[in-house]
């Protein structure tokens, strides 16, 4: 029976989502996380529109995978989430360096994970690395046991003295058990629209057929297939009509939509999960002037319904995705519209992320609520800074927390609104040389220029902090001991503007001067209420 369900399925900051599917067990999906840690979520759903997060796949330093200096958008990207033979494997790469900022390289690497136990996160193996470099890694696992590695990298093209830039996609064939290639690599997509990545190759009644993402992942976005007899091609075009399989340019609810993935389930019935923008601003303006997303709740993960028609794919019945779909998957429920973290589980619940790799434990769950430890690196750096963040999953909530914080002079600890270092809106407590203040900081303009402001506050006592995201604009305010509530100022949702990630709200102490804060902060709650679900 055909349901309508809301998109996007997993709402806020999770792009380029990857699906398997283990009869009897459910569906299981990943999406990218870039410089954050843990690190390749594992959502787990049994009906496709109800999904729940179970786990990370990247969720120890000692698996090998080092995330400790990435830059702000580079570390983990786009990740392919099979099941082979009782194994599920998490494919994915890691970059230090993206070309973000000067000198401009490109530093990746390629490897896997895999677990036998999907419930159990500390049986996630160690990174077994891919000798080929490059972003957006697939595996085929052929039916013969041989394992075929995709991969993307830029490369020019053209007369030297006019080189066009192409991002193109190539296969060669791995031994899985070492990562090592066996193959010279096989030009597996080059699009005429320069840029052909995100590739999965699936295999469907004895055809390979290649997903690939063209476009690149703005305005120009869409999903386009193509098929081959073998598994290293060559790959050719369907008939006319069939590609872009998505392609919602210009749409007004739903844009970006592309690097599709898709699997068949218990029934057989075929469903796809892929990218897609809920716009807020035509054009964004972004940190590092890259052109970033058009929302602050950056790309999503939608869910689309697959069919086969004469050997090709139809997806979501050839329509645009929109922010309802309908289909013969399972009743989805209603908008949690409250959430709360009142601390008093035995370790930090899931969902909390940091920023990076940290090198040693800032935070502890104690009888205070959250302990947060400022260490010596402050939110203008890119390191590890004492940051705890949950992604930020509607346009309108009403955040809010206490913290409880006797700073030394300069230490500070409070609650922000989170792109990374240079683009974050925070509102804490500092310790002054009499005292303490509330200080608002918020970023105008370019990159690292921010403007701040301060109010007085008592000495001593927790202050209630609020954030108020609404689509256009997140305003800051606070509660110190019996006073009024003061509201000390707002941010633009177009100077939270991500580039590859999203929004996320959390909480955070520093120290002062390279030395970390002898006093814990603590939060004795962390909680938001959804406005207008
Ligand atoms: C992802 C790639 C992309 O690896 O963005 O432009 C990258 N498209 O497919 C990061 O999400």
């Amino acid at each position: 029976m055909a349901n309508t369900y809301r998109n996007p399925v997993i709402p806020g900051f999770n792009p380029d989502p990857s699906i398997c599917h283990v009869p009897g067990k459910g569906y299981f999906l990943s999406t990218s996380t870039f410089e954050y840690f843990p690190g390749l979520p594992v959502y787990h759903s049994t009906d496709l529109v109800n999904w729940k997060i179970i786990g990370h796949a990247i969720n120890r330093r000692s698996q090998g995978v080092d995330m400790r200096t990435v830059e702000t958008s580079a570390g983990l990207w786009a990740p392919t989430f099979r099941y082979n033979k009782g194994r599920w494997y998490m494919i994915c790469s890691c970059f230090w360096r993206a070309r973000f900022t000067p000198p401009r390289e490109m530093i990746s690497s390629g490897f896997y994970v895999w677990t036998d136990d999907i419930f159990d996160d500390s049986k996630w193996s160690d990174a077994v690395y891919f000798e080929d470099v490059g972003f957006d890694q697939d595996l085929l696992f052929d039916d013969d046991d041989r394992v075929y590695h995709t991969v993307t990298r830029y490369r020019f093209t053209g007369p030297v003295s006019n080189p066009v830039k192409n991002l193109e996609s190539w296969i060669t064939e791995i031994d899985l058990a070492t990562g090592t290639t066996l193959s010279p690599p096989v030009l597996a997509r080059q699009s005429p629209l320069n840029v052909a990545e995100g590739c999965h190759i699936i295999k469907h009644e004895g055809m390979y057929y290649l997903f690939v993402a063209e476009g690149g992942t703005e305005g120009g976005h869409r999903e386009c297939v193509y098929r081959a007899a073998q598994p290293m091609g060559p790959y050719l075009p369907p008939p006319d009509g069939v590609n872009p399989l998505i392609f919602n340019h210009g749409h007004p609810r739903v844009q970006n939509t592309g690097h599709l993935d898709l699997v068949a389930g218990d029934d057989g019935k075929w469903v796809g999960v892929c990218l897609g923008v809920r716009p807020v601003f035509p054009v964004r303006r972004t940190t590092t002037g890259m052109g970033g997303m058009p929302s602050q709740l950056g790309r999503e993960t939608f869910l689309v319904p697959v069919e086969w028609v004469d050997g090709w794919p139809v997806v979501n019945g050839r329509k645009d995705i929109d922010l309802e779909g309908t289909a013969d998957f399972g009743v989805q429920l209603p908008v949690e519209t409250h959430w709360e973290d009142a601390f008093d589980t035995e370790t930090l619940s899931l969902g909390w992320y940091h920023v990076r790799v940290p090198l040693r434990t800032t935070y502890a769950v104690s009888p205070r609520g959250l302990a947060l430890r400022g260490g010596p690196d402050t939110l203008d750096v890119d390191h590890c800074p004492s940051l705890l963040l949950r992604k930020q999953t509607a346009f309108n909530l009403d955040w809010s927390t206490e913290v409880d914080f006797s700073p030394k002079f300069g230490e500070e600890a409070g609650t922000v609104a989170w792109i990374a270092r240079g683009a974050y809106a925070s509102l804490g407590v500092r310790g002054t040389e009499h005292g303490r203040e509330v200080v608002f900081k918020r970023p105008v303009g370019d990159a690292d220029e921010f403007v701040s402001t301060s109010s007085a506050i008592p000495p001593s006592g927790p202050v209630t902090m609020f954030i108020r995201a609404r689509t256009l604009e997140y305003t800051f305010s606070f509660v110190a001991g019996n006073g009024a509530e003061v509201v000390v100022g707002s941010v633009s949702s177009d100077n939270l503007s991500p580039l590859f990630t999203g929004v996320h709200i959390g909480v955070y102490a520093q120290g002062y001067m390279s030395n970390p804060c002898l006093e814990n902060a603590y939060f004795k709650y962390c909680k938001w209420d959804l406005v207008d679900a």
